[in-house]
């Protein structure tokens, strides 16, 4: 590993073509998007019990912790992005805000909600979402192949595609599981995967989606304990040839051995966040991160013998007081100096919330863990090992990243 840094003239993260595996939809919205739905809502006369969302959620304060921060969500977010419209245009959004900010492939995921009030049935929502997605894709691969603006889309900044050298941005969607729910509702999230995934003729009889995995999220200090309720689901999921990204070991109560093990026991691909971690699991982490430690199964989702990603979310931790003290501490120092283990890199989380893109995440590890340009590179070209894309995505990212 290399040593020596010399600051931000190593590289421009904006302009560096990034892979961004861990953003949740609903929380990457940014306020000002969130703000332009609003006053759009009001003029129409819709809203009307909502305050300004830049009110509610300041640009630039950013004072949540666990328990203020998942609630924003269904007291507040939810409410505004109520319909078919703002759905569909806070999705856009999303996928024109990392296009700007140089992500060249993208796995959102999302929480199946039914929004009956809107006539959308938890279908009605993926179906809507996956919608929204293609359609910004390809405004950003018109919009990049004229060498112009990214589209924008309505409700945002202008941006610029640029900066990934005619590409575009592609996106693959994971459906999340919430730990608050029901082993029923969880089931019911597995069929809208299989009835969306990417790459078939969903059960449902619907058209190739672009459903790639199954997560694990939610409130933290739900089901604490219980979480091998949810393993039959799992197991499905990867029969069905989806692969499993779980959010792992974010609070101390969710990082309990037996939870933990339960967890690494469905073979996921990747895990997130990764913090409260004792030293047996950390073990086998880095196994895994070598390739070793289990079978694997043939047309299976899952790790295929591959080394297992972790995505890591600083400015999420350090702002919501996830780790004792701030960035330098934070476990990508760690992860960083264990050599040939697990594969890791920087993820979002909710840019919305925490108002750090994908750029500024690579600025942080660079700065903090002092990368140089070689390691950097290194590090988002190894990210392509675990993506839960096919071997066309892996090989257009080859090409394309530095
Ligand atoms: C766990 C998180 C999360 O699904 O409506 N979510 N779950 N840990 C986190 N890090 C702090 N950040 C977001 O996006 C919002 C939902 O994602 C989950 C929460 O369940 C939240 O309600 P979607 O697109």
């Amino acid at each position: 590993m290399a040593t020596t840094t010399t600051g931000d003239d190593v590289l421009d993260f904006r302009a560096m073509p990034k892979i961004e595996l861990h953003a949740h939809l609903t929380g990457s919205i940014t306020r000002r998007c969130l703000h332009e739905i609003w006053r759009d809502k009001r003029a129409k006369g819709e809203a009307e019990d909502l305050e300004d969302p830049l009110v509610v959620m300041p640009e630039g304060r950013h004072d949540h912790d666990l328990t203020s921060f998942f609630p924003l969500f269904s007291s507040y977010i939810y409410r505004l992005i109520n319909d078919l419209p703002s759905l569909r245009r806070s999705t856009k959004q999303v996928v024109h805000d990392f296009a700007a900010d140089g992500v060249v492939y993208l796995e959102l995921r999302t929480t199946p909600r039914g929004i009956p009030a809107a006539g959308l049935d938890k279908a009605g929502y993926v179906r809507a979402v996956l919608e929204a997605i293609a359609e910004a894709e390809s405004e950003g691969a018109a919009a990049a192949s004229a060498g112009g603006d990214g589209g924008g889309g309505e409700g945002g900044a202008t941006t610029t595609t640029t900066t990934t050298r005619g590409s575009g941005i592609r996106v693959r969607l994971i459906l999340s599981v919430d730990r608050r729910n029901s082993v029923d509702e969880a089931w019911e999230v597995l069929n809208l995967a299989r009835t969306f995934m990417a790459g078939g003729e969903g059960a449902g009889g619907e058209k190739a989606g672009g459903v790639v995995g199954l997560d694990l999220c939610g409130d933290t200090a739900a089901r604490c304990g219980q979480i091998a309720m949810f393993t039959p689901v799992m197991h499905a999921a990867r029969e069905a040839g989806l692969q499993l990204t779980i959010h792992f070991a974010e609070a101390a109560s969710t990082g309990t051995d037996e939870e933990l093990q339960t967890i690494l026991d469905w073979r996921p691909s990747r895990l997130g966040h990764v913090i409260h971690v004792p030293d047996r699991i950390k073990e086998q982490l880095i196994a895994y991160g070598r390739g070793g430690g289990e079978g694997e199964g043939e047309g299976e989702g899952g790790r295929r013998g591959q080394p297992i990603g972790l995505e890591l979310c600083l400015s999420s931790n350090v702002q919501l007081k996830m780790i004792v003290g701030s960035f330098d501490v934070h476990h990508f120092g760690e992860w960083w100096r264990v050599q040939n283990g697990p594969v890791i890199m920087p993820c979002t989380d909710d840019v919305g919330v925490f108002e750090s893109p994908l750029s500024n995440e690579w600025r942080l590890v660079q700065q903090y863990f002092e990368l140089t340009r070689d390691d950097i590179t290194l590090l988002g070209r190894k990210t392509i090992d675990v993506i839960f894309g096919g071997e066309a995505d892996k090989e257009r990212l080859r090409e394309i990243m530095w």
